[in-house]
């Protein structure tokens, strides 16, 4: 369209300039033939001082419509006879003076109000003497007017093509490009969720040899479904190949005929926040419930029940307070729960976080135990139970997953209401020694509520032996230690670990080298790079990991400009003073290392306070020699077991803390006890000296054990499990 109005209007500029010239030529010439005519009759009367005569002939012609005006002056520039109409200053103008000089005829458009006019001097002679001149004012404004005549009819013109252009242009891209490529689109995206079986329509002739291509592609796709499908279900009962997403879902649909998962936790899997220009983001907050879970609900869809925590979680809800997530891929619902900060302050930072954190967890942090937050604890419980009731109110026999120490009380919310269900909780955290629990005001009433379901899981066996040891102390119930059972009332709760992990199947996959570029930007420019990677928490040990850095670089300062350790902590809990404080001595702790150790532009610690997603982790998991895992006690331990499924190229060293679920079973790993400086310089020294066949031995046993217990089977354990209770 630009260019067509380029041409337009350089066409338009010539056959203006084609035009005024051509009606310039005109004018000069019919005043010059004009003003010959008049010099016949006006000369004897200007020789002969006929005044009168030479006045009455100027009036004459004066009155036409083309000539504006006309008069004639001696040889001295004195006008003899003038019309009214000529300009005042005309005599003084110096092309009549230079006319009559050169005695040469001469013409000029001058400016005036009503338009251009063209002022024609033509010398008067007698005998070959120049006796005076006769000028003619013509009016030339028509020129203008008909050039401007010009422009405006191209204009026009130009502008209604545009439109015409524009909406056929609008027209051809609207239905012969953009909806046969939407159509295109959604059909290629049906496929590739596997929801339709037609291959792409409605497409236009060039579109479609891409849309037969597609189409094939869809074909193998299904094809390649299918065949997974059926390699899935030969392998269903062959637990010594690998579950994937895939097998996970044919095994639900094979044992549970596609019966709803319903998930309960308090934290959600998808933020929605308000971000610039009214926009509203997405984000996965950092945690291990979420990450487990989230590959087990893409891979079963179902409803996952939690609280809306984000500023624009109401916004982006439907009338039911639910959304489809993943965002980009939906797959399951997400149910929101609202609570105020009153609920939010007492059940989750005060009796979820400062009681039954600390009081799981040894990391010598006292529990504090505030009625207030108990009352806030039972009323949210009911809440998260009351909205589970309503979703699965026409669904026969739910199966509930429940999880971690913030929900302690719903599974017997929900069993009393409906014995029915099949109710499984899983305590994602340590479960204290009897005498560490006993100092809980309400530990009867939480223990009363978790054996409420059907089963309760944990990560290792030690947390068992120690829940079955605290339901002996403080309730009255018959327990079987053959079955790890404890029946109440004809209620009977299985008790079961079920070591939580990563969604790694193992699959080879041949990965372009890892991007650097964030390393750059932090500034790491060293040969050999450490990570750790948590929620900024007391129970992770990160400054017991700073003090075991510190002692390696004064033992080992060979190593200065040459290891660089990088800790993404993400902030956590901040409304809880402990957690702040923890934050603030994390941070004072990294800058007086890097002030005592540091070198140059060189930091032995490079410490990073923000969440970071999944596809920044991934690169740096993949570069990092080693990781540090270094918890004071903690349930499993995601991070040692991503690290590990990250290293395609079986190298890289684990360190890990003893006190960590994850060091049951990562046998490759370099284990520590994370409260000596010196047990932990010792370990960094030996992941990086360790020789490239060592790294690969420790870290393939350590990639089998991933990929044999991975999140997959995690999920079909507990789900089998709980589903084969009574
Ligand atoms: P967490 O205490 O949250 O989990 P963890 O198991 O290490 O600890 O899981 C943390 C998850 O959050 C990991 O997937 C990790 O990658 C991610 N994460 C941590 N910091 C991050 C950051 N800064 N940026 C991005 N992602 C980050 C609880 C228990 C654990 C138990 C899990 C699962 O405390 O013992 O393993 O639940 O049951």
């Amino acid at each position: 369209m630009l260019a067509i109005a380029l041409i337009i209007v350089s066409f338009t500029f010539f056959q203006a300039s084609r035009e005024e010239l051509g009606l310039s030529a005109d004018l000069q010439y019919r005043t010059r033939v004009l003003t010959d005519s008049l010099k016949v009759s006006v000369s004897p009367s200007v020789l002969s001082h006929s005044t009168s005569t030479v006045q009455s002939i100027v009036d004459r012609i004066a009155n036409n419509d083309r000539v504006i005006g006309l008069g004639v002056y001696n040889s001295d520039g004195t006008p003899i006879a003038v019309s009214n109409q000529l300009p005042d200053d005309i005599s003084t103008n110096p092309i009549v003076t230079t006319a009559m000089d050169t005695d040469t005829p001469s013409g000029i458009f001058i400016p005036a109000q009503e338009g251009r006019v063209y002022i024609f001097v033509n010398p008067l002679h007698s005998d070959n003497r120049v006796i005076g001149a006769l000028v003619v004012a013509q009016n030339a404004a028509y020129i203008d007017t008909t050039i401007w005549n010009i422009w405006q009819d191209n204009l026009v013109r130009l502008f209604l093509q545009l439109i015409v252009i524009g909406a056929a242009l609008f027209a051809l891209v609207r239905w012969v490009i953009f909806k046969p490529l939407s159509i295109l689109t959604e059909s290629v995206r049906a496929a590739r969720r596997g929801e339709t079986d037609t291959a792409p329509t409605g497409s236009h002739s060039f579109l479609m040899p891409l849309s037969s291509e597609i189409s094939k592609i869809s074909t193998n796709l299904k094809q390649a479904r299918f065949a997974a499908r059926e390699e899935a279900r030969m392998r269903l009962e062959k637990l010594d190949s690998p579950w994937t997403a895939e097998r996970l879902k044919e095994f639900m649909s094979a044992y549970f005929k596609n019966r709803p998962i319903f998930v309960v936790s308090y934290r959600e899997p998808y933020v929605h926040s308000k971000g610039k220009n009214n926009t509203v983001t997405v984000s996965v907050p950092a945690g291990g419930v979420i990450t487990a879970l989230e590959s087990v609900m893409e891979a079963c869809g179902g409803t996952w029940i939690a609280y809306g925590s984000g500023n624009a979680d109401k916004k982006v809800v439907d009338g039911d307070d639910k959304i489809m997530v993943p965002p980009e891929e939906p797959k399951y619902t997400l149910k929101r729960v609202w609570l105020t900060e009153k609920e939010v302050a007492g059940h989750y930072s005060g009796f979820s976080n400062e009681a039954l954190w600390p009081l799981c967890h040894m990391a010598h942090v006292r529990p504090l135990f505030r009625a207030e937050d108990w009352r806030e604890y039972r009323k949210v419980n009911g809440l998260f139970a009351k909205t589970l009731l309503n979703e699965i109110r026409h669904v026969e026999r739910p199966l509930v997953l429940i999880q971690d120490y913030q929900l302690a009380l719903v599974p017997a919310m929900i069993k009393k209401s409906r014995p029915d269900a099949q109710v499984a909780i899983f305590w994602h955290i340590p479960w204290p020694s009897a005498a560490q629990f006993s100092i809980c005001p309400w530990r009867k009433d939480i223990l009363e509520g978790l054996l409420g379901a059907d089963l309760v899981g944990f990560h290792t066996q030690q947390y068992c032996n120690d829940f079955m040891e605290t339901v002996g102390n403080e309730i009255e119930s018959r327990i079987d230690f053959d079955h790890f059972s404890v029946t109440r009332a004809d209620h009977e709760t299985h008790v079961k670990p079920f070591p939580i992990s990563v969604a790694f199947s193992g699959a080879a996959a041949s990965r372009p080298e890892p991007d650097r570029s964030a390393l750059e930007a932090l500034g790491i420019r060293t040969d050999f790079i450490g990570l750790g990677v948590e929620r900024l928490d007391y129970t992770k040990g990160i400054l017991e990991r700073f003090k075991g850095l510190e002692f390696f670089f004064l033992q080992h300062p060979e190593y200065r400009e040459r290891f660089t350790f990088l800790q993404i902590a993400s902030p956590s809990r901040e409304s809880i003073a402990k957690y702040r404080e923890y934050g603030e001595q994390v941070r004072a702790e990294a800058e007086r290392i890097n002030k005592e150790i540091g070198m140059r532009d060189w930091k032995p610690i490079v410490l990073e306070n923000r969440n970071y997603s999944r596809e920044e982790l991934d690169p740096l998991f993949r570069i990092a020699n080693l990781c540090l895992v270094t918890p004071v006690h903690d349930g499993m331990n995601l991070v040692a077991k991503e690290y590990v499924a990250a290293r395609d190229e079986e190298d890289g060293a684990l360190i890990l803390s003893q006190f960590t679920g994850a060091s049951r079973g990562l046998k490759g790993a370099i284990l520590i006890n994370p409260y000596s400086a010196e047990n932990t310089a010792e370990a960094i020294h030996k992941a990086l000296t360790m020789t490239p066949a060592d790294q690969h031995r420790r870290m393939k046993s350590m990639r089998n054990s991933v990929r044999d217990y991975n999140v997959y089977r995690w999920s079909a354990e507990l789900i089998k499990t709980l589903a084969q209770q009574d």
